[in-house]
């Protein structure tokens, strides 16, 4: 045999990992892609306040405080009188002193202070404040994304948010690696609240969605999408969403947001399934989940095929009729195992039926992160759960008679955490 076939052999060999070798090729390319994380509540440092970091927001995220609710006797009426400091020393106290922190999000704040360096069993948290308080927001978002290997960030931004308006307005400086979203709740939720804030912004609208107001909220929208340049549009909709609806909600859904999608060429995300404020006594932390009836959904794939759906699901017991769904109508693309779902168990049931029946083409998992450092720990425990459902699948493929190679590895992982996204809004984002 000459030099060069033996070297062709000897690449090709290490071009084809063997069944043995399938986690490690795995786990290198998901460590070597950068990803890009399709939905967060990040801010850049530009946004001031607004953005949350640092150890007295990690702890007091509404999943923690959720958790916190069920192991103290404090009130929730009383929590809120205390100061976000000490909030944090509750929450510290209860569930990382007093108790094992065993939970998914109790964990992720261990991963994050031992990513770190600091202390995870500290009776206090005076060394974490000491850290986070020497950092300096630029560097540290800088920081943070590498060692979350993220390149870009997907905000979530709220036009009539009272906090987040004033910035837009002021004009604030686009920072390419946060990439915002028109997120249209308020609107699309329970139009008999904003229509009066809006009507005070000058625009002709009124409570029964009449033609006049439908003209009014497609001129508002162009405005935002010409002030904030969205790459989608977005909004989380009730396990109780209906499609089609005469509401005032479901008219302006219809007649306003799917046509401007079409206009600016956006996709629409629709993250069905949540009921918010079941428990409003804890805040953030009082939405749940129900089911929903994902006919809906099927008549607007029917009705509006050209118009493209980013889908994510609450519920665990919608995630088959989506994958269903999926394979039936190709302007549906199903993302992330949100929120409740967010948990190693639920991440590889769902992605692995999401495997068996879609291939590759569907978007994995999105942070849905609130505070920055979360980042570090949600992509790192989404690579770890993700390894070896992609190995088991190789390892069948090769089991029934293909090969495959790490060049091929490399590109499913790649469209996993960036490019079946970036394919899907049309838009490239640069990888540092
Ligand atoms: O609607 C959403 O974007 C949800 O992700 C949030 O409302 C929710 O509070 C959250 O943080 C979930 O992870
Ligand atoms: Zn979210």
């Amino acid at each position: 045999m000459n030099a060069t076939s033996f070297e062709k052999t000897r690449l090709n060999t290490l071009q084809r990992p063997s069944a043995e070798e399938i986690e490690s090729a795995v786990q290198d390319a998901l460590s070597a892609t950068q990803c890009v994380d399709m939905h967060t509540h990040l801010y850049p440092a530009a946004f001031g306040k607004i953005g949350l970091w640092g150890i007295d927001e990690l702890l007091t995220y509404h999943y923690l405080e959720a958790e916190f609710f069920r192991h103290s006797d404090l009130t929730p009426e009383k929590y809120w009188t205390l100061s976000k400091r000490d909030q944090a020393d509750a929450i510290w106290k209860t569930l990382f002193v007093e108790n094992t922190p065993v939970s998914e999000a109790t964990r992720g704040v261990v991963a994050v202070l031992k990513a770190f360096d600091l202390p995870t069993e500290a009776p206090d948290l005076s060394e974490a404040r000491k850290f986070f308080v020497a950092q300096s927001p630029e560097a540290h978002i800088n920081n943070v994304l590498r060692m979350a290997g993220v390149s870009t960030v997907v905000m979530t931004n709220d036009p009539l948010d009272p906090e987040e308006m004033p910035v837009w307005m002021k004009g604030v400086e686009s920072d390419a690696r946060f990439q915002p979203v028109l997120r249209l709740d308020r609107i699309l939720r329970d139009w008999s609240d904003p229509w009066e804030q809006l009507a005070g912004l000058g625009y002709k609208v009124d409570n029964r969605a009449s033609a006049m107001c439908v003209a009014e909220i497609r001129r508002f929208l162009s405005d935002w999408c010409r002030r904030m340049r969205p790459i989608y549009m977005a909004v989380s909709l009730p396990d109780t969403f209906e499609f089609p609806a005469d509401t005032p909600q479901g008219i302006l859904f219809r007649e306003a947001v799917l046509p401007a999608c079409r206009e600016f060429g956006l996709p629409l995300s629709l993250m069905i399934g949540v009921r918010r404020q079941v428990n409003p006594r804890i805040r953030l932390a009082g939405d749940a989940v129900g089911r929903a009836d994902l006919r809906s959904l099927e008549r607007l794939c029917q009705k509006y095929p050209e118009n493209r759906f980013l889908v994510s699901v609450l519920s665990r017991e919608n995630q088959h009729e989506l994958c269903v769904y999926a394979r039936k109508f190709n302007n549906i693309m199903p993302f992330g195992c949100w929120w409740f779902l967010n948990n190693p168990s639920m991440v590889e049931e769902i992605t692995r039926e999401r495997i068996e029946m879609l291939g590759t083409s569907f978007i994995p998992q999105h942070s849905d992160a609130r505070v920055l450092e979360q980042l570090i720990y949600k992509w790192r425990n989404t690579r770890r759960t993700l390894a070896p459902i992609l190995a088991a699948s190789y390892r069948t493929l090769i089991e029934d008679g293909r090969d495959v190679t790490r060049q091929e590895i490399r590109r499913d992982v790649e469209k996993f955490l960036r490019s079946n996204f970036e394919r899907w809004i049309g838009r490239e984002f640069s990888a540092s």
